[in-house]
């Protein structure tokens, strides 16, 4: 029989926090018409025993994994079994409090299609928290921002605790990589609208951290893989293409200029060097950044002006790069000159995609 709300819980080893966290959840669902559906990766310290034993007093069942292992995609597991149309997902050591998961069934009821538990939104926050740990996780969160667009509206994409719609996945193939199964869901799932209520993520109740950096390299596997997935990284290539070809086309008139028009040729430099700004903007607006492109020509010029701005800023940081590698550390000029092309094309490619064609 289905049921209005399931309630997805990853395990690993939680033995001892199963009982509180039934508990809670039933609690704060007295009113509503709920399963939980724990996802075991046949954890060593009987959880999957503990949920067994609740399962006559509370509807809970457990599917246990014997041949997999990873949070996020126990969680896509989860997703086949759970029967409600709203289908929430929360960690199992409590860190989620789960009085704030009647605020995310509101949130559902009004319509949106994902509601998020968020830390970083007013009112929300994380308790214990050290700096590398807060670091790392506001930049996961930059990241993601920077390099997957569509994510920029959510102030914590990264959060383990949250509810959406079943019909938002049902189209969609999820193939995470790790612990962010929201991120997954954002990008791949037909979500129009997101809802954040704040929450506090506290500290750890009981039983041991999975969390470790083998999960950062996971995750930057992930954003990697959604770049793909997405075109984003496809968009990465056509700008690097568009810049080689402002290369082509700033040495061929600084040529033309010098030795057929007679310019001096730092002069000639100067006419190239804007040139082949403009031929970049054009061909980054047309062809990289279509989808993302002004309407109008007061804002193309904007535009344009932007991307002057960030390219000037970009010849800077090369010709800086180039300097220090030669200068201070000795390394072979044409080889420093490289590092600072590379340089210079991240820097360019970032800040066009965050702050010209945002
Ligand atoms: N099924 C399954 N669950 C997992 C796996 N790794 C972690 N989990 C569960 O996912 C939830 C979050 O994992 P945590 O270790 O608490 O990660 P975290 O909350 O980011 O880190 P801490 O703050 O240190 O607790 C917990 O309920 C874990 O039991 C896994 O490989 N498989
Ligand atoms: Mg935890």
């Amino acid at each position: 029989m289905s049921k209005a709300i399931s309630i997805i819980i990853p395990t690993y080893n939680e033995r001892d926090n199963i009982v509180p966290l039934v508990e809670r959840i039933n609690h704060a669902l007295s009113n509503y018409d709920y399963e939980i559906v724990f996802v075991d990766d046949n954890s060593s310290d009987g959880t999957a025993d503990m949920v067994r034993t609740l399962s006559s007093k509370y509807p809970v069942k457990v599917i246990v994994r014997r041949n997999k292992r990873g949070l996020a995609s126990a969680v896509v597991d989860g997703i086949k079994y759970a029967t409600g149309q709203f289908v929430g997902v929360i960690d199992a050591d409590l860190q989620h409090p789960p009085e704030v998961i009647p605020d995310l069934v509101r949130e559902m009821r009004s319509g949106v299609d994902v509601a998020i538990a968020s830390r970083y939104v007013k009112g929300g926050g994380c308790q214990g928290w050290g700096l590398i740990r807060r670091v790392i996780s506001k930049g996961a969160i930059v990241l993601a921002h920077l390099l997957l667009p569509s994510t920029r509206p959510v102030k914590d994409p990264m959060s383990g605790f949250f509810m959406f719609n079943r019909k938002v996945v049902v189209d969609a193939y999820l193939e995470p990589t790790g612990f962010k199964i929201l991120l997954e869901i954002l990008m791949e799932g037909e979500v129009r609208n997101i809802a954040e209520v704040p929450y506090t993520f506290s500290i750890r109740s009981g039983g041991e951290s999975k969390l470790n950096t083998r999960q950062q390299v996971d995750y930057l596997k992930h954003v990697y893989s959604l770049m793909k997935r997405k075109g984003e990284l496809l968009r990465f290539i056509k700008f690097c293409a568009v810049g080689l070809s402002g290369v082509l086309v700033n040495m061929g008139l600084l040529w033309l200029l010098t030795e057929f028009a007679g310019l001096f040729y730092l002069l000639s430099a100067a006419v190239s060097i804007e040139t082949s700004i403009i031929s970049n903007f054009v061909l980054n607006n047309y062809f990289t950044f279509r989808d993302r492109r002004p309407s109008g020509v007061k804002s193309l010029f904007n535009y344009l002006v932007k991307f002057n701005l960030v390219s000037l800023a970009g010849l800077g940081l090369n010709m800086g790069v180039l300097w220090l590698l030669t200068e201070v550390f000795g390394i072979y000029y044409l080889l420093s000159n490289l590092c600072g092309i590379a340089m210079a094309t991240l820097w360019n490619y970032l800040v066009n995609t965050w702050w010209t064609w945002k």
